[in-house]
């Protein structure tokens, strides 16, 4: 077996561009014409086949790598006579990309021209080379638009490339001659426009065209091919991939075929690869979270059965009551909150998704709250006013860094283990709950830690919080303490994995062994995602946190 350099084919204008994906890696046994790397330039993306079949010993390129033709891509151990039979490019000598389109050179398809600059004329579709028979994947326009000359009409995309239409012409879109799916070739009619006399110029041809003349042209003589005309045998770009448009997200042809085979909503999918670009690893954990419950698509919220809506779309559960309220009595009808609106739809989605178990516990904290009013009367004077709550974050914190799965966040099949201790807590609002963070509270005193909370309960009720206030948390406590009850379960305030709520707390007779002793005990409770938590560390955490609370020198162990 012969070692083969496989290098980057004539891929005409396309010169000194980047390297944005690399579709290969040493090991790998490769056909002919499989794609190795996908090259994008500001105006087009493109996916570089190879020209041998073999195995892969060793990959020249790396990610950000400018390249042109002739590049060096990798080392390959050919298979004998694997060598690729040469594209079906016009380009003379080296192997075209696969499915690459050649340039608009080609003598313009006949069609009825526009009379004058005026009437209607059927735009359709230039010559885009090796482009046959290739899929509408996107309409860009509807009838009634207003068009510029040039704006681009439709997508089309083969396997390896995809590239805009543009129109030949300025006017009123009359009629759409093309759909989603349809397959198109050099010549087919996309649309027919009344046309406002504003022709695209004729783009600058390769010497073997011929020049189209703009007067009286036809529109196809017109038509603009979708890359600069120049260009001898570059794919064309379907968007630009500095900022992915509005409507086509921003990934290569391929990503594209994969997550439409996947039925995967493109758009939705984050990209993480160079300017935002969609990778097949960003489509592969978009597929994984839908499928563990960590994301839902817009289709699939749209489906979601709104409180006291229709109901019934989830399987097997009867539909929301429908009660005529008023034949039993007097009723009064109020608009929920937009805080209301927006805290249910997410307690709901999180009390239907997360497995919740709660755990309780008693921690005495006799010593901690005669701590607590000597510390008030020395800072009385200072404005400042520590409550339990204060303590109860610091000691929280103390529990998430002994148990850091607490501190943590599901990620699809991953948990997503926080090195930071942002704490949030759960504030009453006369228009409804909200959960202001206080961040890096391991690194604050109880002291500025009370300072801050009693700022942002304040700006909480004052509806005045900003959210970047109300975000980035990793755990949440919600405390009753100073309203009462005893014990209750939170709801986990997704996607962090637990909450601690606290209610008030009350003296109790504590057996020490010889005689009951007046304590003063904190009920808490402890809700935990079971997907991550089990309930023996949930019981070591709560056990942990009353030890914590009762004897508050442990905090800095
Ligand atoms: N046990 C006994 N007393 C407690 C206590 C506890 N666990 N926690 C607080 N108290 C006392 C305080 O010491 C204070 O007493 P004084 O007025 O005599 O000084 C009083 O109760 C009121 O405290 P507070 O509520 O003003 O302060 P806080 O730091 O405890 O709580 C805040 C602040 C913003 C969390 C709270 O005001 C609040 O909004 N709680 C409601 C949270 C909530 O709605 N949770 C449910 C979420 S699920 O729907």
């Amino acid at each position: 077996m012969a070692l083969v350099e496989v290098k980057v084919p004539d891929i005409g204008d396309f010169k000194e561009v980047e390297v944005i994906e690399v579709l290969v890696k040493p090991g790998d046994t490769i056909k002919v014409e499989q794609s190795l790397v996908t090259v994008e330039s500001d105006k087009a993306s493109m996916e570089i086949p190879s020209t041998h079949a073999g195995l892969v010993k060793d990959v020249k390129v790396q990610l950000g790598d400018k390249v042109s033709e002739g590049s060096l891509l990798l080392m390959l151990e050919a298979e004998s006579a694997g060598a690729a039979a040469p594209a079906p490019a016009p380009a003379p000598a080296s192997p075209a990309p696969a499915a690459a389109p050649t340039p608009a050179a080609a003598a313009p398809a006949p069609a009825p021209s526009a009379p004058g600059g005026g009437g209607p004329v059927e735009v359709s579709v230039p010559d885009i080379g090796d482009f046959d028979q290739v899929a509408v994947i996107e309409v860009l326009v509807q009838v009634g638009d207003t068009i510029k000359a040039e704006q681009s009409l439709i997508t089309v995309e083969s396997d390896k490339a995809s590239m805009e239409i543009p129109s030949s012409h300025a006017g009123v879109v009359k009629e759409l001659k093309v759909q989603l799916g349809d397959k198109v070739s050099k010549g087919s009619v996309i649309a027919v426009v009344e046309a406002s006399g504003g022709a695209a110029a004729p783009a600058p041809a390769p010497a073997t065209a011929a020049a189209p003349s703009a007067a009286a042209a036809s529109p196809a003589e017109l038509s603009s091919p979708p890359v600069e005309r120049t260009a001898p045998t570059a794919a064309l770009p379907a968007h630009e991939p500095t900022a992915p448009q509005g409507k086509l997200p921003h990934a290569s042809p391929s990503i594209r075929k994969l997550a439409r085979e996947l039925g995967v909503p493109l758009g939705e999918v984050p990209g993480s690869g160079p300017k935002g670009r969609i990778t097949q690893e960003d489509v592969q954990h978009f597929v994984k979270n839908v499928m563990v419950g960590q994301v839902q698509t817009e289709a699939q919220k749209a489906k979601a059965p709104a409180a006291g809506g229709a109901g019934g779309s989830l399987p097997g559960l009867l539909p929301w009551p429908q009660v005529d309220f008023a034949k039993f009595g007097p009723v009064e009808r109020r608009d929920l909150s937009r805080i209301k609106k927006i805290s249910g739809a997410n307690l709901h989605r999180n009390w239907v998704m997360i497995p919740h178990v709660t755990n309780h516990e008693d921690a005495d904290i006799t010593e901690l709250e005669a701590f607590r009013v000597q510390l008030n009367k020395e800072y009385e004077k200072a404005g400042v006013k520590v409550t339990m709550l204060a303590f109860l974050i610091k000691a929280c914190v103390a529990a998430l860094k002994k148990f850091p799965d607490f501190n943590a966040s599901l990620d699809g099949e991953q948990l997503v283990l926080k090195q930071y201790f942002h704490i949030g807590f759960a504030a009453d609002t006369p228009n409804g709950l909200v959960v202001p963070v206080i961040k890096d509270a391991d690194k604050k005193g109880i002291v500025a830690i009370a300072k801050e909370m009693s700022e942002l309960a304040a700006k909480a009720r004052e509806g005045k919080l900003g959210p970047a206030e109300m975000t980035g948390g990793c755990f949440s406590i919600s405390s009753l303490g100073g309203i009462g009850g005893t014990y209750f379960t939170p709801i986990i305030n997704a996607p962090e994995v637990a909450i601690l709520g606290v209610c008030k707390s009350t003296l109790k007779p504590v057996w020490d062994g010889q005689a009951f002793q007046p304590r003063l005990i904190l009920p808490l409770s402890l809700s935990w995602d079971h997907r991550v938590i089990d309930g023996a560390s949930a019981a070591r955490f709560n056990t942990y946190l009353a030890t914590v609370l009762a004897d508050f020198r442990r905090v800095m162990l």
